[in-house]
């Protein structure tokens, strides 16, 4: 027979992490794994780092992200919530005006309940996340729905378009994922306080756990840009190491924890605005619903190895009819051509990022509006999902 979980309230579940999150930091602190993004003198990541990040499966890269662009970018999704649709299915704001994004084919927004799990023990996104997490009960004067993501930043905010085109970023990602890199897509989490919900246990990737060169790598990384500080109660949670060790039975893992959705073993990867988490794609990992009273906004985008793409197909938002062939693959990544160049005309003084696929042909993918229509808008309908 199913156990029912019990109903507690936002209350409640704060209380209760406590002790969890008190010895998640402890554990934290003794791992480490944090520090500035070093880069040697010839633009490569400094080797201790890349080899930290690989044993670890994951890294905090502290104070990468100026204030300057934190405030660009926290302003553009400021703007990206006030105009967001009323809910699920509404085409106006809470003022009554058109909501943005309709002219997107797919949609900006994800809706859910108010400290739901939205994923956890259902069938979607690959039935990756086995086990619901505990959902408090909300306040009563909560809204019926609240916003968990906000799709597509390279087309939905210039600032975000920017930020994809770090040059420090994207040395990281050539340092783990080699000179040619691909795309894989973008989110951004949003954590209310007292609304933003859960992501069950999980692992990222789902198409190459039995590939005959299966690699901790081979599902390749995000990097989530934090807007603004974050702690215990709202930030990812990570098991170091778990990305070397294959596919997880999470089901055993909750059973045999007392059917607690607290894993032993698991850190918490608090920071402060302007930090940038790296983590690999394999790696064991969620969130709690945030009933703490801090607002946690995660900019969400990864890359993968090149060879681990091409000829791969569809996966999670992608249908499996999608066949990841040189040309498509050629298409998503012109994305980041453009946006190393709208970061390079935003910010003149600061090193362009060299990215080998489109050496030479930089002059075809100059940030504008027409280069906006043709390569940008509806970009995310390629995304690269493994
Ligand atoms: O940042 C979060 O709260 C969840 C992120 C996550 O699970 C993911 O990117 O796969």
């Amino acid at each position: 027979m199913k156990v029912k979980p019990p109903i507690i309230s936002a209350r409640e579940h704060a209380i209760g992490l406590k002790q969890y999150f008190h010895k998640g930091a402890k554990l934290a602190k003794q791992i480490g794994n944090r520090g500035p993004l070093k880069l040697n003198k010839d633009g490569k990541l400094h080797n201790e780092i890349l080899e930290a990040f690989k044993r670890e499966g994951f890294y905090v890269f502290e104070g990468v992200i100026g204030s300057q662009e934190i405030e660009e970018l926290r302003s553009d999704i400021d703007g990206l919530l006030e105009r967001a649709p009323v809910g699920r299915g509404s085409n106006v704001d809470k003022f009554g005006r058109p909501a943005f994004g309709q002219d997107f084919k797919r949609g900006t927004y994800t809706f859910i309940k108010p400290l739901s799990d939205p994923w956890g023990g259902t069938e979607l996104l690959g039935g990756r996340h086995p086990v619901q997490m505990t959902q408090p009960l909300p306040a009563e004067d909560a809204p019926k729905e609240t916003v968990h993501l906000i799709g597509g930043m390279c087309q939905a905010m210039n600032s975000g378009l920017r930020l994809y085109g770090h040059p420090l970023l994207l040395s990281v990602a050539e340092a783990v994922n080699g000179k040619d890199f691909v795309p894989f897509n973008e989110a951004v989490f949003v954590k209310q306080p007292g609304l933003g919900g859960s992501v069950a246990w999980h692992q990222d990737g789902v198409t190459h756990w039995n590939a005959p060169d299966w690699d901790p790598g081979i599902h390749g990384f995000n990097f989530q840009v934090q807007l603004y500080d974050s702690t215990p109660a709202n930030c990812l949670w990570v098991i170091p190491g778990s990305h070397r060790q294959g596919r997880a039975d999470i089901k055993s893992l909750v059973a045999n924890n007392g059917n607690s959705e607290l894993l032993p073993g698991a850190i918490p990867m608090p920071c402060k605005a302007g930090d940038v988490t790296i983590a690999n794609r394999q790696i064991l990992h969620c969130s709690f619903a945030n009933t703490s009273p801090d607002l946690r906004i995660a900019m969400t985008f990864g890359f993968h190895r090149r060879s681990s793409v091409i000829g791969a197909h569809g996966a999670l938002s992608q249908g499996a009819d999608l066949f990841y062939d040189e040309q498509t693959v050629f298409e998503r990544s012109r994305v980041i051509a453009v946006a190393i160049d709208a970061r390079q005309q935003y910010f003149p003084k600061e090193k362009r990022y060299q990215y080998q696929p489109f050496v030479g042909l930089e002059d075809d993918y100059r940030w504008s509006p027409e280069i906006y229509e043709r390569v940008i808008r509806d970009y995310n309908l390629q995304d690269l999902a493994i």
